[in-house]
């Protein structure tokens, strides 16, 4: 494991010290263990992309310069600020999407004890959020631009879920209503602001960079993030649920994934009556032939196409910034997902 990762799973075990001691709140021993449970099932086991990212872009746009004890601290808290709020997004979207496993586990609200108990555990994560910025970034000068961008970024988020889900009403009139720009405005809101955009920004942040000078920073990490989502969606079909850690629920939950997006352009009149029939249904019989039509539509070669062209214009796109470091934390994001089997 790389130093700064076990650094990072430090700091896990510090904000989770300060969690389940928050004076705020008279914890007994029940409620103690039970929010330590549910922090350790859900928060840390993960790929960790999101909260390494915020150290990694931290140290880059530091030139590589060695990060000091407290930077290495303080650039982690922020890292897990995003592990947190992507737990805390992810327990509510498997219980909306029906989920089954998440990173090779039962989804939390799966667990026989906690059912719905998981809603109200989505909430705490979520509210574990200020409590960690408050207490290790209070002082700093960027404190209200911490708030401000996670407020806006969680926003962002769950109108984009918002978006997702009711987009699905939409497709269960007519699904040939659905097309890329419906696709991409979803997936840009519940994805890319907090998956890419985030992490980058809360490393600006506490470099003591002015966001607002770096909209086109923004705009690249926001065609990242719908990269990553497309490549989602495709391995919610095709990709290998002990590699992925879930079982994909897209096609039963009439997703506008873009997947069926492509399957509608490509199809003739009566693939098109397959798709109209058989998405969108519970049955396995049903989903059985929507993926036998995706693999007849050759939609493998056509996300191999998609990835290779997506790539391409993304590295265009981060060679034309004007910034040698603000490349490098772009190309070192690019790399991590591309061709990503997980
Ligand atoms: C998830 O989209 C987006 C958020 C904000 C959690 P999704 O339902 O496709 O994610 P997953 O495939 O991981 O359930
Ligand atoms: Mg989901
Ligand atoms: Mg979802
Ligand atoms: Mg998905």
């Amino acid at each position: 494991m790389s130093d700064l990762k076990t650094r990072f799973l430090e700091v896990y075990s510090v904000l989770k010290s300060d969690l389940l001691n928050d004076p705020a709140f008279e914890f007994t021993d029940d409620s103690r263990q039970w929010v330590e449970r549910m922090l350790d099932y859900n928060v840390p086991g993960g790929k960790l992309n999101r909260g390494l990212s915020v150290i990694d872009s931290y140290k880059l746009l530091k030139e590589g310069k060695e990060l000091s004890d407290d930077e290495i601290v303080l650039s982690s808290a922020l890292g897990w600020c995003i592990e947190w709020l992507q737990a805390y997004f992810l327990v509510l979207d498997d219980i909306m999407d029906g989920s089954h496993t998440r990173r090779g586990q039962p989804c939390w609200f799966r667990i026989p004890k906690v059912g719905m108990i998981a809603i109200n555990d989505g909430i705490l994560l979520r509210n574990h959020i200020p409590r960690i910025l408050k207490k290790h970034f209070r002082q700093k000068p960027y404190y209200v631009d911490l708030l401000d961008l996670f407020n806006e970024v969680e926003f962002q988020t769950a109108c984009g879920q918002m978006i997702d889900l009711i987009t699905t009403l939409v497709g269960e009139k007519d699904l040939s209503k659905y097309s890329l720009p419906i696709h991409r405005r979803i997936v840009q809101y519940k994805t890319a602001y907090y998956s890419f955009y985030l992490p980058v920004a809360c490393a600006l942040l506490m470099a003591g960079e002015d966001l607002e000078k770096h909209t086109n920073v923004k705009d690249i990490l926001i065609e990242m993030g719908t990269y990553f989502q497309v490549q989602d969606d495709y391995l919610d079909c095709f990709g290998a649920p002990e590699v992925i850690g879930k079982i994909g629920t897209d096609i039963e939950d009439f997703k506008c994934s873009w997947l069926v997006v492509k399957a509608l352009e490509l199809s003739n009149e009566e693939q098109k009556k397959c798709l109209h029939e058989n998405y969108g249904k519970e049955d396995p019989a049903c989903v059985a032939k929507i993926k036998e039509l995706y693999k007849d539509l050759k939609l493998q070669d056509v996300f191999a196409e998609y990835e290779s062209k997506s790539y391409e214009k993304l590295i265009k796109f981060i060679e034309a910034h004007p910034n040698q470091s603000v490349q490098a934390v772009l190309k070192s994001f690019l790399g991590k997902i591309y061709k990503r089997q997980k």
